[in-house]
């Protein structure tokens, strides 16, 4: 699947594994990435933009995160953004859902309709299939020949039109209980607009739940003023790009579709039945980069930038800082896990320098989190008031050594000595990083 897009970011990103970040390497990096993109038919200025961003916060990771890895996960998050965050799904009622086909001529609808009602019956809806098209004596052939072997319905009538196809076909269809009814349209247009006209006189006589354009996925670029035309006259639409095996352009059509604002639920990989997968950009950007673990690497970064929020180092730089503080940002640091556990899963098995040891955080983070629990709130607040009788209970009371209970004062007085001295200063960062070597 998008074969050639995906080993030239892959390689992209093998070669920034193999080196020392550097303004140099970073440069080499985005320009490896531009071209890859721009190859593919990505727009570029939405290239240009999406490596500007990455550009802009490379040399700044938050604590605990290497300058690659951050460099890998703001790829991932550009990328994602350019195709849009969240998979979508088409609507499905209850009782019966209909979903309408459309398509410039050769896109691939005949086809997707096959891979559609397959994709359902194996998820074990009742499933048929309606042939309005009359332009093409053979579309009724073709659907059938598709559908032979997964015993799928085909409902056409000789001499009718496509609108009294369409709508005697899902009347009949719905009164025999088919959950899913799926509309095959000729495509002899070439035209944006009397694809839309056609498209709203059928729209009106079946009134269907789903509305789908169907996009060939090797015109790239072009791919854009179709799913703009599209997404003007039905803003609910849905979009799948087909043949995106192997296709050199796939990479354009996908981002242009997606810049739209135009849906993309699915998209088909090659002719036969089963060659459709619905459309998740995480997923895809993943392996479009070539990792398959991509995403916990992700999740791991966005929890600690969230723990990490400016406005909680806002409070911690005025002074604010508590015993609880402390113990989460230790905590967010061992939640990153080494990225060297994820590469060296891949073929290849990088090994990547730990900055961090993460399992004697670890330690030290559960047994803070006890010594917190045994503390009485006052002491947590006001940690000064603790003195050796004190420290004595709380130990025995979380079950640690007195030392431990003394370690984690030591260190918040050194942090919180720390934050005084380069208050004033914005070196949040520097700060944060001190913490992991603790
Ligand atoms: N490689 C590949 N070929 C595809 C894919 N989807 C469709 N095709 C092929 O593209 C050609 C046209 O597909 P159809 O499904 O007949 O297209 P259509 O939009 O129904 O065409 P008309 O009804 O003539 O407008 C066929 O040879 C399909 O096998 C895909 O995802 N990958
Ligand atoms: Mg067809």
């Amino acid at each position: 699947m998008l074969s050639l897009l995906s080993s030239s970011l892959n390689q992209a990103v093998q070669k920034l594994l193999g080196r020392t970040v550097t303004d140099v390497t970073l440069r080499e990096y985005l320009r490896d990435i531009q071209r890859a993109l721009i190859k593919a038919d990505v727009d570029v200025n939405l290239v240009l933009n999406l490596t500007e961003s990455i550009k802009k916060s490379a040399f700044n990771p938050p604590p605990g995160v290497t300058r690659k890895d951050h460099i890998l996960y703001l790829t991932y998050k550009e990328l994602v953004k350019l195709l849009g965050e969240k998979p979508v799904h088409p609507t499905l009622k209850r009782d019966s859902t209909v979903f309408l086909l459309v398509g410039i001529q050769g896109s691939g609808k005949t086809t997707t309709v096959a891979k559609l009602a397959n994709f359902y019956k194996n998820k074990n809806y009742k499933v048929g299939v309606v042939c309005a098209d009359t332009y093409r004596p053979a579309a009724y052939e073709q659907l059938k020949q598709l559908l032979k072997n997964i015993d799928i319905p085909v409902w056409w009538e000789k001499g009718k039109s496509s609108i009294e196809l369409a709508s005697s076909g899902v009347k009949k269809l719905k009164e025999e209980g088919f959950n899913i009814i799926l509309i095959d349209t000729a495509g002899r247009h070439r035209d944006e607009s009397t694809l839309m006209s056609e498209m709203k006189l059928i729209h009106n006589s079946v009134n269907p739940d789903n509305t789908i354009l169907v996009v060939d996925g090797t015109i790239g670029q072009e791919a854009r003023r179709q799913a703009e035309a599209f997404h003007q006259q039905a803003p609910l639409g849905y979009i799948i790009v087909t043949k995106l095996d192997g296709a050199a352009r796939g990479g354009g059509a996908i981002s242009a579709v997606a810049a739209t604002g135009a849906p993309i639920i699915f998209i088909g990989t090659g002719e036969a039945l089963g060659d459709l997968e619905e459309f998740d950009p995480t997923r895809f950007v993943s392996r479009l980069l070539g990792y398959g673990d991509l995403k916990s690497l992700v999740e791991r970064v966005s929890r600690i930038e969230e723990s990490v929020s400016e406005e909680k180092i806002r409070a911690m730089m005025q002074g604010r800082l508590t015993l609880e503080d402390l113990v989460t940002q230790m905590e967010s640091l061992t939640k990153l896990g080494p990225l060297s556990s994820i590469l060296s899963m891949l073929p290849g098995g990088f090994k990547v320098r730990q900055s961090i040891d993460t399992e004697e955080i670890e330690n030290k983070v559960r047994k803070w989190k006890a010594i917190l629990n045994s503390m009485t709130p006052k002491e947590r607040s006001e940690p000064s008031i603790i003195n050796s009788s004190r420290v004595r209970r709380i130990a025995r009371g979380a079950g640690v050594e007195e030392r431990d209970v003394r370690d984690l004062l030591k260190n918040y007085y050194r942090m919180r000595s720390l934050i005084k001295r380069i208050r004033g200063r914005r070196d949040f960062r520097k700060l944060l990083r001190g913490m992991s070597g603790t």
